[in-house]
């Protein structure tokens, strides 16, 4: 069994479902994220992926490409 680790994304520049959906596509498709459920009111991503924590810069310009701004990650 694989172990799940967490890790959580506050994201600006998102302001409706259409962006939560579009942010969302964009975490999952990055290797080893399995799964992404992002809080629009909070502007967070929280994460869950296997084994290391995916690349920032991957998902720093996942989030960029996509079209909005990273804060921070924790
Ligand atoms: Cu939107």
């Amino acid at each position: 069994m694989k172990m799940l680790k967490k890790a959580k994304i506050k994201i600006d520049g998102m302001s409706c479902q259409h962006c939560v959906k579009t942010v969302t596509d964009a975490m999952m498709g990055i290797d080893g994220v399995s799964q992404v459920k992002v809080n629009l009111k909070k502007g967070e991503a929280r994460l869950k992926f296997e084994q290391d924590r995916p690349d920032l810069e991957q998902l720093k310009s996942a989030i960029v490409t996509a079209g909005f701004e990273f804060v921070s990650l924790k």
